[in-house]
């Protein structure tokens, strides 16, 4: 892409400072920046010390062995007692941890004394059921307090986790419980999803059939539904009464800080999917020290909300281990957005009375979609930080989140982060930063993140690149699970001592950082790179467009060409008119070149389930090729809707 467009996407530059009341009482002050950067091993050991220790590390980094990395290595800890006993034994008990609202409008409490309970009662199981130290378990669950009591039950006996998301395919799941070779699954019977029981159980009977999962010795099945259940007599068990028949007393026995607390697989964008090995100490150091920072946590008043599931790498870091490390109220929402009305959000916010609220961009497009007169139904008068992860977040959106969601007064902060990277990367902090719509900025304290070039120098200020990071991180991945030679090729041998991230970046003038999407994305028109996130952005700030899926096709003359996928807001109708419109409309915002060759609108988007757009099912629609890999879409329908729009597309130049 050239310098030209990214000055075109910063030609209407806002700058946000953060709301005074907030940074007069800031947990982090911009003095910290540099702090960090003068010595960051001893920054993060200082911020090691937010957690308990069985025995306090003497060690920060050990960087010996590039890029195998350990952390806090001769420290020892139990990661469920710094996320649930501590704050019991400090007289916090009766403090709620989770805020439960179920889909159905059913709602429970947990306070962190009863949560310990639970998570005592649950560790009591799993060792009861054959589980050890070291082993591990595949938790296949919907949104219920029941999966967070899971991965902290299975992180207090120091048997590494293996969330595989709810709506994945009985063979994805297998393909999971195969890699990690997982002895017990605990699973329920169904969730509640748009007003419906979804089944769980038969996809975990199903994928216990199959060659690679049939080691599973015990499944642990949680009531939720009440919906039928195939019973497996021997193998699996309830948890009403498996569980619930334990003792609440557990003795957390500590671990070393590098000792497995989970696996969590990504799919790469070809081949089998890639688990992600995170350890303990580290992994929980940084994301402790960022949910405090980010969100500018105040335990004491805060009511905090992710409305991520937990089978994604958020719902680990911002929903389990980084909110209960730091002793937070928060609510856990098991359904979907609009179940039984588009307010659904809006209206659990006002209820709880929350105050910091994180979610995705593509949430965020869908409420644009569906008018701001929903949200301006409820009193958002409890929010405090608003924060995006996820995707780039396109200064359109961002503005609507801005004005409709947090009052026009609540700083965005804008999270660049991955599942390899544990923790939070690049962000703003809410009471330092003046934000800018549509950028990530700054690498947080302690982080170091640049864009290079092709030949990895590092680019000034104005122009673009590849983002990589060059100091190892707390929260870093430690490796494949089972692959260390795939770590190496994927991650560190781009750019020589440098994690090059897959993602493009910019920095502006002001050497903030820009995200631009994955590299693979990029497309190159006539020999010019264009960025889909551009191209999407600009389509976006058409007021008819709420969401844009941009991808390149192969083009006998261009090389590639611009196919766009957009989904109209509300009221606004498809026409030739309105396509010519929105290629004019682009053309404009971005040059000629950067015009889409075709336009279709669409009803859905096909999304992966932290609403990532899968571009490469969209390149094969747009090639006229067979769907790739489709196990990780979240609704399979949404393809076949696309396709069946294909013929009546308007192509046109
Ligand atoms: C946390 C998470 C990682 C990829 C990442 C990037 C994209 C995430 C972003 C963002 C721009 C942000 N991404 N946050 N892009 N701005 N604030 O999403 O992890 O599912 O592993 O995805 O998501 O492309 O490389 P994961």
């Amino acid at each position: 892409m050239s310098d030209e467009t990214l000055s075109n996407l910063l030609r209407e530059e806002r700058r946000f400072p953060p709301p005074p009341e907030l940074a007069a009482a800031a947990n982090v002050t911009s003095e910290v920046y540099q702090r960090a950067a003068a010595d960051r091993p001893a920054f993060w050991a200082q911020q090691a010390r937010r957690l308990s220790w069985a025995t306090e590390p003497k060690q920060t980094v050990d960087w010996s062995n590039p890029p195998f990395a350990k952390w806090f290595a001769d420290g020892e800890l139990n990661v469920a007692y710094n996320c649930v006993d501590r704050h019991v034994e400090a007289g916090l008990g009766d403090r709620v941890a989770l805020h439960f609202e179920g889909e159905p409008g059913d709602t429970r409490d947990l306070t962190y004394a009863q949560l310990k309970d639970e998570v005592c009662k649950a560790a009591n199981a799993l060792t009861g059921l054959g589980v050890e130290k070291g082993d591990r378990v595949a938790i296949y669950l919907p949104m219920i307090p029941e999966a967070v009591i899971s991965m902290l039950a299975c992180a207090r006996i120091g048997a590494p986790h293996s969330v595989v998301f709810g709506g994945f395919s009985a063979e994805a799941l297998a393909t999971r419980i195969d890699d990690a070779d997982a002895r017990v699954v605990i699973t329920a019977d169904g969730g509640w999803r748009r007003g419906k029981p979804s089944a769980l159980k038969p996809a975990v009977d199903e994928a216990l059939t199959r060659p690679g999962a049939g080691r599973v010795r015990s499944v642990l099945v949680v009531r939720r539904t009440g919906q039928d259940v195939a019973w497996h007599e021997g193998r699996d068990v309830w948890w009403h009464e498996v569980v619930e028949a334990q003792s609440a007393e557990h003795e957390p026995q500590a671990f070393g800080a590098e000792h497995p607390l989970f696996i969590l697989y990504t799919s790469g964008t070809t081949g089998k999917p890639k688990g992600i090995l995170h350890t303990c100490g580290g992994y929980l150091t940084q994301v402790s020290y960022t949910h405090h920072a980010v969100f500018d946590l105040k335990p004491e008043t805060d009511v905090y909300w992710c409305s991520a599931d937990i089978g994604w790498v958020t719902g680990h870091s911002y929903i389990v281990y980084g909110p209960l490390s730091n002793g937070a109220t928060q609510v856990i929402y098991e359904g979907t957005p609009d179940t039984p009305h588009q307010g659904r959000w809006w209206e659990i916010i006002g209820k709880h009375r929350v105050s910091l609220f994180y979610t995705a961009p593509t949430a965020i497009r869908t409420c644009m979609k569906w008018g701001e007169e929903i949200p301006a139904r409820f009193d958002l008068s409890s929010l405090r930080v608003l924060g995006s992860v996820g995707e780039p977040i396109n200064p359109e959106a961002w503005m609507w989140y801005r004005k409709n969601i947090g009052g026009d007064r609540c700083p965005i902060v804008d999270t660049w982060w991955q599942t390899e990277t544990g923790g939070m990367m690049i962000s703003p902090l809410p009471g330092v930063t003046a934000t800018k719509p549509g950028s990530a900025q700054t690498p947080l304290p302690g982080i170091a993140a640049t864009v290079v070039d092709d030949e990895g120098r590092e680019v000034p200020n104005g122009s673009g690149g590849y983002l990589v990071l060059t100091e190892p991180w707390p929260g870093m991945l430690r490796t494949i699970w089972g692959d260390d030679q795939r770590y190496l090729d994927t991650y560190w041998s781009r750019f020589q001592g440098r994690y090059f991230a897959g993602d493009g970046a910019k920095k502006d003038d002001d050497g903030d950082i820009w995200l631009l999407g994955r590299v693979d994305d990029v497309m190159l028109v006539s020999g010019h790179n264009i960025s889909t996130t551009e191209v999407e952005s600009a389509l976006v700030s058409h007021p008819k467009v709420a969401e844009a899926a941009v991808v390149g096709a192969t083009d006998p003359t261009t090389g590639q060409a611009i196919v766009a996928f957009v989904i109209l807001r509300g009221s606004a109708q498809d026409s030739d008119e309105l396509t010519a419109e929105l290629r004019d409309h682009v053309a404009k915002a971005l040059g000629p070149i950067a015009k889409p060759k075709r336009i279709l609108t669409v009803a859905e988007l096909p999304k992966t389930r932290s609403g990532k757009i899968m571009r490469r099912l969209l390149r094969d629609v747009a090639e006229n090729r067979e769907l790739g890999d489709v196990t990780t879409l979240t609704d399979s329908t949404v393809m076949d809707l696309i396709q069946t729009k294909l013929p009546t597309a308007s192509s046109e130049d």
